[in-house]
C-alpha cells in the first residue's frame, strides 16, 4: 500500500464518520427567538411557581440570549423543557452550556430526560450537575438510551431549591450512534500521520 492509498483510505474513513454526524434535534438551542427578558424561549416550555426560568442577556453564552434561572421570584424550584420526536432504543446525547453565580450552592440543578410513548412517561435519565456547575460557562453532556417503546423525549434542566441563579445556553440533543469523539478523531489524525512517516522513513522510492 503506498502513500497515495493510505492517505485516500484516511480520507473516506474520516469522511464516512463526518456523514454519520447526527444533526441537533431541538429547536431554538440558543433561546434566540423569545418574549422578550424573564419570558419563555419559542418552543421552549417554562415551569415554576411562578417563573424562575425566563431568557435573560446576561444568561447567553453565545449570541444575544440565554435561560436564566432566577433566584429571586420564589422557592428556586421548576424547570424548562423541550420535547422532541425520537426512536426507540436508540443512544442520545444531551449536551448544554451552563453556569450558576458563586457561592455554596444550596439544592440542586440536573439535566433530565424523560423517554414517552405517547403521553406515558416510560423512564427518564438524569444527571445531578450542581457540583459540576462554576461560575464559568461550561458545556455538559451525558448520554442515554430511549426506552423500547418511546417515541418522544422531553429535554429538561430542572432545579429544586437553589439559592444561586443559573444560565443555560446552546443547548443540543442528538442521536450519537456513529459520532467520534473528538479526542478519538485526533488520534486517528495522529495515527494516520505516523503511518504516513514510518512508510515514509522505510520507503526506498
Ligand atoms: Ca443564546
Amino acid at each position: 500500500m503506498n502513500n497515495r492509498t493510505i492517505f485516500l483510505a484516511l480520507l473516506v474513513l474520516i469522511t464516512s464518520f463526518a456523514a454519520t454526524a447526527q444533526a441537533n434535534l431541538l429547536l431554538n438551542a440558543g433561546f434566540e427567538t423569545n418574549g422578550g427578558g424573564g419570558q419563555s424561549a419559542d418552543n421552549w416550555t417554562n415551569t415554576g411557581d411562578p417563573l424562575e426560568p425566563g431568557v435573560e442577556g446576561w444568561a447567553a453564552h453565545t449570541d444575544s440570549w440565554g435561560m436564566a434561572v432566577v433566584t429571586w421570584r420564589d422557592d428556586g424550584t421548576g424547570n424548562f423543557y423541550q420535547d422532541v420526536s425520537v426512536s426507540a432504543a436508540t443512544e442520545y446525547t444531551y449536551s448544554l452550556w451552563a453556569s450558576r453565580d458563586s457561592g455554596v450552592l444550596a439544592g440542586s440543578y440536573g439535566m433530565k430526560i424523560e423517554w414517552y410513548a405517547g403521553a406515558s412517561l416510560l423512564s427518564s435519565a438524569s444527571e445531578d450537575i450542581s457540583a459540576t456547575m462554576t461560575d464559568t460557562m461550561q458545556e455538559l453532556s451525558f448520554n442515554a438510551t430511549s426506552a423500547a417503546t418511546a417515541d418522544t423525549a422531553r429535554i429538561m434542566i430542572e432545579f429544586a431549591g437553589i439559592d444561586k441563579c443559573g444560565k443555560f445556553d446552546d443547548a443540543s440533543f442528538a442521536a450519537s450512534t456513529g459520532v467520534p469523539e473528538p479526542a478519538t478523531m485526533a488520534l486517528l489524525g495522529l495515527g494516520g500521520l505516523a503511518l504516513l512517516r514510518r512508510r515514509k522513513a522505510s520507503s526506498i522510492c
